[in-house]
């Protein structure tokens, strides 16, 4: 089989690439290493910046995420008896949806199959081969035969623990990593959220946030020691420490029910620098990872195939290198900002006993500053709603 782009990996990265490229004419083939389903099952981000809506929009598949979407103007931030908003749109104009992964990925699934372009999924072995050269190509298994894709470049969208970033010779790459020592035990109910716009919170107990994907589906996340093991956490005792969290208005009107989903979710932040090999592009989670603190996972991997696609485009179209050339720069300028914006909102929410009194003085002292000011809140208004591309 032969292509012009072949993309690894059926995540948001890969599908919304897909898109864009399929708009452009540019042929694409997905090869994806799970099932359809599988992908759909996982329960991640549930924020979208204005950014990745107009690309959602710009692709085609944002119909259904403005009928069932939930424009969010601001959020809540509770803290040490304190109960503070940020106004995303009175300091910025701008809003977020919120709009669950899934149903983005969905969405572009079903696009995909109204368009025809191929996904391969359960393709296993998936080996990228010749990156570094102008004919790479890629080999893989299905359904038990050995299958080879040519291309003109690879699209590694395969997430962290993909096989494109680790096809790179290591001295070629180089990685920028912090891991936290804590993780989010997330849950997924169908009850109505406890409050209509989203609470981040610093309790003694640990970080909170009380999310929703829509006005009957609430996702809630407390902190959690990277030890716990999610089977250890029944939905009573997950709600019993949730509303230990929130605020006790809140606590008082908290409805519960049967979890549809439970996980727990290590955090950490990663760059791998450059993001481009010859032939070979990196983009969304293969080539960075933030802690879900800032709502910037799945964006940044909007932005990043954005950039992409314009390179690809200008390559088949203005027969330009320009865009590819400058990929990596482009990519890493937005990224690193959102990475900073993640690392800062996730050292002032969450719980660091190892730093101590002083530690958590500092939390409060920048707390305190943060809604005495509100030159500091548009700055961090301006970050959640997404920086420009
Ligand atoms: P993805 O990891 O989504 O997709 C990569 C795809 O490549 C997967 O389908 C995988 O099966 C496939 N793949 C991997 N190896 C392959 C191989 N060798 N061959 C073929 N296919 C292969 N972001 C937020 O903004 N908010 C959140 O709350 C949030 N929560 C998260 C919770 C968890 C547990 C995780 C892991 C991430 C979370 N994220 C969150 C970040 C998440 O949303 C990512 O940013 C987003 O999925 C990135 O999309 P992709 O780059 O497409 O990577
Ligand atoms: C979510 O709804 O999953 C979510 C929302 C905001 C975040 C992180 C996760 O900052």
């Amino acid at each position: 089989m032969r292509t012009q782009v072949a993309i690894i990996g059926a995540g948001p990265s890969g599908l919304i690439l897909g898109a864009l490229l399929h708009k452009a004419g540019i042929d694409n083939v997905i090869l994806e290493q799970r099932s359809g389903d599988y992908v759909l099952s996982r329960i991640r981000a549930g924020v979208l910046e204005q950014v990745c809506v107009d690309l959602l929009d710009e692709a085609g598949v944002g119909e259904r995420m403005h009928k069932e979407g939930l424009p969010h103007d601001g959020f809540d931030m509770v803290f040490a008896g304190e109960r503070r908003r940020i106004d995303l749109f009175g300091l910025t104009g701008k809003r977020v949806m919120v709009y669950g992964q899934t149903e983005v990925t969905r969405d572009l699934m079903d696009h995909r199959a109204t368009i025809g372009r191929p996904t391969v999924y359960e393709a296993e072995n998936v080996r990228i081969h010749d990156f570094d050269g102008d004919k790479p190509w890629v080999t893989y298994t299905h359904a038990g035969r050995e299958e080879r894709l040519d291309c003109d470049f690879i699209a590694g969208c395969d997430g962290f623990h993909g096989v494109c970033r680790a096809s790179v010779p290591a001295r070629a790459i180089t990685h920028h990593e912090k891991v936290y020592p804590f993780g989010w035990l997330g849950l997924l109910a169908d009850v109505p959220p406890v409050h209509h716009e989203l609470i981040y919170g610093h309790t003694e107990r640990g970080f909170m946030l009380a999310s929703m994907r829509s006005h009957t589906r609430v996702r809630y996340y407390i902190q959690c020691g990277l030890h716990e093991k999610v089977e250890d956490w029944s939905d009573e005792a997950f709600y019993d420490e949730f509303r230990r969290r929130l605020p006790a208005e809140d606590a008082a009107r908290l409805i519960t029910g049967p979890s549809i989903e439970k996980s727990i979710a290590p955090l950490r932040s990663f760059v791998g620098e450059p993001l481009r090999f010859g032939r070979l592009f990196l983009a969304g989670d293969a080539g960075h990872i933030v802690p879900p603190t800032g709502a910037k996972g799945l964006n940044l991997a909007a932005s990043d195939v954005a950039l992409l696609a314009r390179g690809l485009v200008e390559h088949y179209a203005e027969r330009s290198s320009a865009g590819l050339d400058d990929y990596s720069r482009r990519a890493l300028a937005r990224i690193w900002k959102a990475e900073r914006f993640s690392w800062w909102f996730t050292q002032l929410m969450h719980l660091f006993p190892e730093t101590g009194s002083f530690g958590l003085k500092m939390q409060m002292a920048e707390l305190d500053y943060l809604f005495s000011s509100e030159s500091a809140q548009r700055v961090v208004a301006e970050n959640y709603v997404g920086l420009p591309i």
